[in-house]
């Protein structure tokens, strides 16, 4: 049975204590390799190879970081097909979606940030009159941790090291103990682009032992982390008395705003795609659809028709729009919250059933399900399921929807379809979100802002603000 290593100095290692975790297909419910459940002793390692490692990179010149990061990008291209594959059997997303949105987007992340390390620059202030200037370094921190969780595993990996790597950092590295996979690749992409030893750490296993250790660790300076809410909390708790720095990109509920003036066709075809893509795990998923009252009737009609044509099947199937869900215990936690939405007089529409996939029955399949609630109080609209699951329900007024809008913990992102213009300078600005999508969905350009308000988070990535995170602020003032 296939082992997973630790990717610790530029070598593939066994974990220090020799523990195991079973890696599960999800496809299929069967346990189809073992990766190292490392301890404080291996996140001391990588440290220790980190640390000396940090001398030079710091020190490398800007256009040689890029040229790498760059490298990395084009090796991840030439992998794709490889890498693709890899993603998808180790969390159950259709291996096309893997293809067109999970890889690609992980090579622009690196391709992204060779770039912009380039083109990223500091401040000077003028003292006027006081015969003196000031111009501020960007310093490199350190030693940094970035833990990235299972929903899109090496999107969202790279998002993190890519930034952290161009600001010249050394990076300790932990993907979601559900999907290692292609986590463990990148070390072999790593190497063979030229990235030097140490620069670069990456170490297996559960959140409570190595995430822990890693958090924990008195000389990894900031954390970058991307997962639940309450394990947001809980570094926060740990990390905060340390004065680390902290980026934390947590759960969202996000609306799904629909005027009756709006483009119906993209407005329905996106609304397909924003409910259920990867099925529904993903933190920008539109999961409480609010529709006005004059097209509710219409747009119930028509969506549940096209949920309804939704294929969930095996991931590897060319025709398959969903897949399986990541792990057998939060299929149950989603199955959870339909018998919760029947108990708060939630009506549901379609789906609510696991599927059985001929050949696969262990699999963990569930159908697309649209939920009708009466009342936006409801559990199933004030927790992240995330799953594919979406609730629907009428409103009339503007005001009305903002408020159901914003009555949520979290505060992630926003959906909204109209073409009244004051309508979406007004809500746009009202929304307590960090993002807000008008007439589409998960559009994403790398320089923009990225993050949530409330418990969706702290800090934002993306562009230069990920660059500014990864780096140190030091003013030096000359007088004249
Ligand atoms: O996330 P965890 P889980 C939400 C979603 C999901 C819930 C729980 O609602 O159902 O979170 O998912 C590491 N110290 N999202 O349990 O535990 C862990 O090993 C350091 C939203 O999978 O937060 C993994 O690498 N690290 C989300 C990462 O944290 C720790 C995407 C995320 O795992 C740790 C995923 C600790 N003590 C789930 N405990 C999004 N915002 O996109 C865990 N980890």
């Amino acid at each position: 049975m296939a082992r997973i290593k630790n990717y610790i100095n530029g070598n593939f290692q066994n974990p220090i204590l020799d523990n195991w975790l079973d890696n599960y297909n999800p496809s299929n419910g069967e346990v189809y390799g073992q990766i190292p459940n490392s301890s404080k002793e291996d996140v001391e390692k990588a440290y220790t190879s980190a640390k000396s490692a940090f001398k030079l990179w710091s020190q490398t010149t800007l256009e040689e970081r890029s040229r790498i990061l760059i490298k990395i990008s084009e090796l991840l291209e030439v992998n794709l097909q490889r890498f693709a594959e890899a993603e998808s059997l180790d969390n159950g997303k259709p291996l096309n979606l893997a293809k067109v949105v999970d890889i690609p987007r992980a090579a622009s992340n690196f391709r992204f940030f060779g770039n912009a390390i380039t083109q990223f620059a500091s401040e000077s202030h003028e003292s006027v009159g006081h015969q003196a200037i000031n111009y501020t370094l960007r310093q490199s921190i350190g030693v940094v941790g970035c833990i990235s969780p299972w929903n899109l595993p090496l999107y969202l990996f790279t998002w993190k090291i890519a930034p952290a790597l161009a600001a010249g950092n050394c990076v300790i590295a932990k993907p979601s103990e559900v999907t290692p996979m292609t986590a463990y690749l990148l070390g072999e992409i790593c190497n063979e682009a030229g990235l030097p030893e140490g620069v670069l750490n990456i170490v297996h296993g559960l959140g409570t032992t190595t995430g822990q250790a890693i958090i924990e660790h008195p000389n990894i300076k900031a954390i970058s982390f991307t997962g639940g809410t309450a394990t947001g909390a809980h570094i926060a708790k740990v990390a905060a008395p340390m004065f680390k720095k902290l980026s934390l990109e947590l759960g969202g509920k996000n609306p799904n705003i629909i005027f009756a003036d709006c483009d119906y066709e993209d407005m329905l075809n996106t609304t397909v795609r924003s409910s259920f893509a990867n099925q529904g795990q993903i933190c920008l998923c539109g999961s409480r659809i609010f529709v006005e009252a004059s097209i509710f009737e219409k747009f119930k009609k028509d969506f549940v028709e096209k949920v309804r044509q939704l294929k969930v099947g095996h991931p590897s199937n060319d025709d398959t729009n969903i897949g399986a869900l990541v792990s057998k215990p939060h299929l149950e936690k989603v199955k959870a919250y339909i018998d919760i939405a029947k108990n708060e007089n939630g009506t549901v529409l379609c789906g609510g059933n696991e599927v059985s996939v001929k050949g696969y029955e262990n699999g963990y399949y569930l159908e697309p399900t649209v939920i009708e609630v009466t009342s936006d109080e409801c559990r199933v609209n004030q927790e992240e399921i995330f799953g594919p699951i979406v609730t629907i329900m009428p409103f009339n007024t503007e005001d009305e929807v903002l408020e159901m809008a914003n009555n949520v913990k979290y505060g992630l992102s926003a959906t909204l379809w109209t073409n009244d213009l004051k309508r979406t300078m007004k809500l746009s600005n009202q929304l307590q979100t960090g993002i807000v999508w008008v007439n589409t969905w998960m559009m994403r350009d790398l320089r923009t802002p990225f993050g949530g308000v409330k418990a969706s988070g702290v800090g934002r990535e993306g562009g230069f603000e990920a660059l500014r995170f990864f780096t140190e602020a030091k003013n030096v003032c000359i007088k004249y």
